[in-house]
């Protein structure tokens, strides 16, 4: 099946089901890549900024806690690449050491890749650099093919837009492709309270809401739907027990959605909800949970100033 295909297939699904639902990995055409980088810059969203100052202040204690072997060429593989600046600090403190490796970016959105691929080939001229583009799950087979000593990295709180089963079973496989002391750096949004998580996903630009309703727009757009953008908004959602922020799209009236490509309408109710995604906060507990009997333990923990993001460095037992 050709990528449209599954997309189709899942709006298809997603939107005949009881509680609808579509995927947040189909945010990320040219529009919701360009929104997404625009969401990083909005002071309500902390989790970059978080993020980048653990990258900037502490690569030299990441690099170490890695265990590098210096005479041996590795891999060093993001996967979710985004736009790469957190990965730049760590780069830039690796070629200093003069240390072999290369670096691969694997990401849904080609888009990404090239812009990522381009900007780091200018400012990193030694760079190795090897593009993939792909989804987690499939392209790690590819991924484990070569024999060189593995650093994954997983940052951005990337992992928390799956569902705990999904991220246990992912976190899993992982782990059993991983070799004795090769190492994941996996960057997640702690638990927080309302006032600080509601905000990073209704910030008051609403890039947020543009960045969920592109999502219609994208689905008119190759699907020749007939969404009205104007009859649905953006509904965020978050507690701090549960620890998880959640994203719906809201039909504002009943009404009937035609989408041409499956010759099919779908009916809302007004107040009705489409989940679009969830992204979950952790704390140490919840991620010793999925990781148990993984064979992946908790190293080390790299927090920001604020202690609201964490990078932990995971190790293959
Ligand atoms: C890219 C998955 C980390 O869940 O915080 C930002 C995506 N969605 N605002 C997140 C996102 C709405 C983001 N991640």
């Amino acid at each position: 099946m050709t990528k449209n295909t599954t997309f189709l297939k899942d709006v298809n699904d997603g939107l005949s089901q009881k509680v609808k639902h579509i995927s947040s990995k189909y945010f990320y055409d040219k529009k919701g890549d360009q929104l997404f980088q625009q969401i990083m810059e909005m002071p309500e969203y902390y989790l970059t900024n978080c993020e980048m100052e653990i990258f900037k202040e502490q690569s030299e204690a990441i690099i170490s806690a890695f265990n590098i072997n210096e005479n041996q060429e590795f891999e060093l593989i993001e996967l979710g690449a985004g736009d790469g600046k957190k990965t730049q600090y760590l780069l830039e403190k690796l070629l200093e050491k003069h240390l072999k490796f290369k670096y691969i970016p694997v990401d849904i959105s080609q888009n990404s890749l090239d812009v990522i691929s381009t900007r780091l080939k200018k400012i990193f001229p030694n760079l190795h650099i090897e593009a993939m583009q792909g989804e987690y799950f499939q392209v790690l087979e590819a991924l484990f093919q070569s024999k060189n000593p593995k650093i994954i990295l997983f940052i951005g709180s990337n992992l928390g837009n799956l569902n705990d089963e999904v991220a246990h079973d992912f976190l899993h496989k992982l782990s059993d492709n991983l070799k004795w002391g090769e190492k994941l750096l996996l960057g997640l949004d702690l638990i927080k309270s309302k006032n600080i998580v509601l905000p990073a996903y209704n910030d008051s630009a609403g890039i947020t809401k543009a960045f969920n309703i592109n999502l219609l727009e994208r689905i008119n757009h190759e699907f020749g739907a007939d969404f009205n953008l104007e009859k649905f908004d953006h509904f965020p959602y978050y507690e701090e027990e549960e620890g998880i922020a959640k994203s719906f799209l809201k039909s504002k009236i009943k009404q009937s959605v035609f989408i041409k490509a499956l010759n099919k309408s779908f009916e809302f109710a007004e107040g009705e909800l489409i989940t679009t995604e969830v992204s979950r906060k952790y704390n140490d507990k919840i991620l010793n949970k999925i990781l148990e009997n993984s064979n992946m333990e908790i190293q080390e923990k790299f927090l920001d100033s604020e202690n609201y993001f964490a990078d932990y460095i995971l190790t293959k037992k």
